[in-house]
């Protein structure tokens, strides 16, 4: 079966603002399975598709059952290259959407990875340009590792990147991999683009991440993937915290899934 299971996305100035979807496979015999043991599925010609629908239809009505309980939550979704190429994603998103109209569109983000632009970037452009004229996000997931050019930057229709962690990663001990990030967080800010640090682990990543004044931040840091039942009370606990610049410590005691 299906499930998804969500992971937060701190800011450091302003307080957790949002999660990200991510799916999972719970098998009878081997537990909850990460989307690496079944890849194949989600990268089918017609599974792929179909799984898509079923995320995006599943995050729509968990918004909705936290929007019922006070939450407002922005809520992203990885949407799979042969998903957004289809000519019929954007018709999907609109059922979504018209699905769950207490959602407003702006609480709903799409990431995507280089492999959809490398494999057509035109009608990469056209797909993300349908998510912008419905009022949903865009998001360059993983950016900056594999064939991603900064022309993506320039031409692509999104407003958020996500840095790769493994930037993120050997940033501590390693001086380009920080120069790499600090110069991603700087173009991101001048072009008007929100960034995002992903695979943040340790309180080092986030004390240099706030240092750069990159705000918003993703990983084990902040917290695991959970649950949908666990995000409310993490939420709470977190709301607790007023302050967030370089507070890893009390964070990681009453946040950390
Ligand atoms: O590329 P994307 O951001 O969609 O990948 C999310 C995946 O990364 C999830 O499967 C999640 O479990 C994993 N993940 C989330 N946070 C961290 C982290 O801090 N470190 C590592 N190594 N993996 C993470
Ligand atoms: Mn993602």
């Amino acid at each position: 079966m299906l499930l998804l299971h969500y992971q937060p996305v701190l800011d450091l100035e302003r307080g957790p603002v949002g999660v990200e979807a991510l799916i999972r496979l719970h098998h009878p015999k081997r537990g909850v399975l990460l989307p690496a043991a079944f890849s194949r599925s989600l990268d089918h010609p017609t599974l792929g598709k179909r799984i898509g629908r079923l995320v995006l239809d599943m995050a729509m009505t968990q918004a909705e059952l936290w929007q019922r309980q006070g939450l407002d939550l922005r809520i992203s979704v990885n949407i799979g290259p042969r998903h957004l190429l289809e000519t019929g994603f954007p018709g999907d998103l609109c059922e979504a959407l018209n699905a769950h109209p207490e959602i407003p569109p702006s609480r709903l983000m799409v990431e995507i990875t280089e492999t959809a632009p490398m494999l057509d970037f035109q009608r990469t452009k056209q797909a993300l340009l349908a998510c912008g004229r419905l009022g949903v996000g865009v998001a360059l997931d993983d950016f900056g590792t594999g064939n991603a050019p900064l022309t993506w930057l320039q031409k692509l229709p999104a407003e958020t990147v996500k840095i790769d962690r493994s930037f993120v990663r050997e940033m501590p001990h390693d001086p380009r991999s920080h120069a790499i990030v600090s110069g991603m967080v700087d173009t991101g800010r001048m072009a008007g683009l929100e960034m995002v640090a992903a695979g943040v682990e340790s309180p080092s990543q986030v004390s240099l991440l706030s240092q750069m004044a990159c705000a918003r931040l993703q990983g084990y840091a902040i917290a695991r993937p959970m649950p949908a039942e666990e995000v409310p009370g993490w939420f709470r606990s977190c709301a607790l915290h007023q302050q967030w610049g370089g507070v890893l410590a009390p964070l990681s005691q009453t946040c950390h899934a």
